[in-house]
């Protein structure tokens, strides 16, 4: 067999109604719907070689533990168990495992590779169906723009996968991410989960809010309703982040600049702009604002000695062209 390279390129999502939370644990079957937004500015390029000498998986230029080289492989093989060996090497340019959605960008990017390397004619639904085998949140990072990650019924996972929500045309979004600490964390979010579900009173609370949170969410992004949206938005991150802290040990991955932060941008939403805060498994903030509050925003962050990375909405997930060889 001949081998194939492919190279895909998808970027990280940032949930606005969150996902904490599996009903079947090896399938990747969320216990809530949720719904995201695509960013732009923040990608993960993966090449894959299909028909390589033996299995092998390069991160950011490095060779992969083998946990973590086992769920690359792993996926690989869902696409087709006779496979050839692979060699895989995949790059952020934004910190890895941070909080910063990064196994998101880096399973659909992996995901898009290996349909068309395999040469499988796969729907964009079944591609985001088998991106969540790798990390839930991956199947909403094929798609671009804004994402509901529906929770599907067939016991098998079928139906569970992505859908774009249209926005609406007036929507003029900006993510602030504020970098508060760019190491990995140390709890996984597999773990955490596992562990908020298993031993937090306040999770039932939180799995109850998805559903009509997703519902109100859409709405707004229909009709353009930013402010709507950020209420939505901050409602979801209290109830996730009140069923991390109330688990057994606690899931704590906020730290006393991630508060201050939070201080600063209701602080600006008291004074005019139009922004709200959201956090996700670690202790870096994503501020949610419309285009022209974006720099103000941005540069009150900044006073508390962060990095900030102004990003905007971003694509769906795609397969590089190979330059024609002259
Ligand atoms: C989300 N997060 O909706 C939530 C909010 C973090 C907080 O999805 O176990 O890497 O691979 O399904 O997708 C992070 O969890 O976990 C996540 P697995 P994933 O974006």
């Amino acid at each position: 067999m001949k081998p194939m390279e492919v190279t895909a390129t998808a970027h990280p999502n940032i949930a606005l109604v969150k996902y904490w939370g599996k009903r079947d644990a090896a399938l990747k079957l969320p216990a809530m719907p949720s719904l995201a937004v695509t960013l732009d500015g923040f990608v993960t390029r993966t090449t894959l070689r299909w028909g390589a000498r033996k299995d092998r998986v390069f991160l950011d230029g490095v060779e992969a533990a083998p946990g973590a080289a086992k769920r690359v492989l792993d996926l690989l093989d869902r696409f087709d168990p006779g496979r050839p060996p692979c060699e895989v090497e995949s790059r952020n340019d934004f910190p890895t495992a941070a909080g910063l959605a990064s196994s998101s960008s880096a399973f659909a990017a992996l995901a898009l590779a290996a349909a068309t390397a395999s040469g499988r004619g796969l729907s964009l639904e079944a591609l985001s169906v088998l991106a969540r085998t790798g990390s839930g949140s991956a199947c909403r990072s094929l798609h671009g723009g804004f994402t509901l990650w529906r929770m599907g019924v067939r016991p098998d996972g079928s139906d569970c996968h992505a859908i774009p929500v249209e926005a609406h045309p007036d929507l003029d979004l900006r993510v602030l991410v504020a970098v508060v600490d760019e190491g990995p964390k140390a709890l996984s979010s597999t773990e955490g989960m596992h562990r908020t579900a298993l031993s937090s009173p306040c999770y039932p609370a939180f799995v109850e809010s998805g559903e009509p949170l997703v519902r109100c969410a859409a709405e707004a992004i229909g009709k353009g309703d930013l402010l709507g949206l950020l209420t939505f938005m901050e409602r979801s991150t209290r109830l996730m982040l009140s069923a991390m802290w109330c688990s057994e040990p606690a899931v704590r991955y906020l730290k006393p600049r991630s508060l201050a932060l939070i201080d600063e941008i209701e602080a600006a939403r008291g004074e005019g702009l139009a922004c709200g805060w959201t956090l996700d498994a670690g202790p870096n903030v994503k501020a949610l604002c419309d285009a022209p509050s974006a720099e103000a925003l941005a540069s009150r962050i900044r006073r508390h000695g962060v990095r900030v990375h102004v990003l905007g909405v971003g694509g769906p997930a795609r397969v590089e062209v190979p330059l024609a060889r002259p």
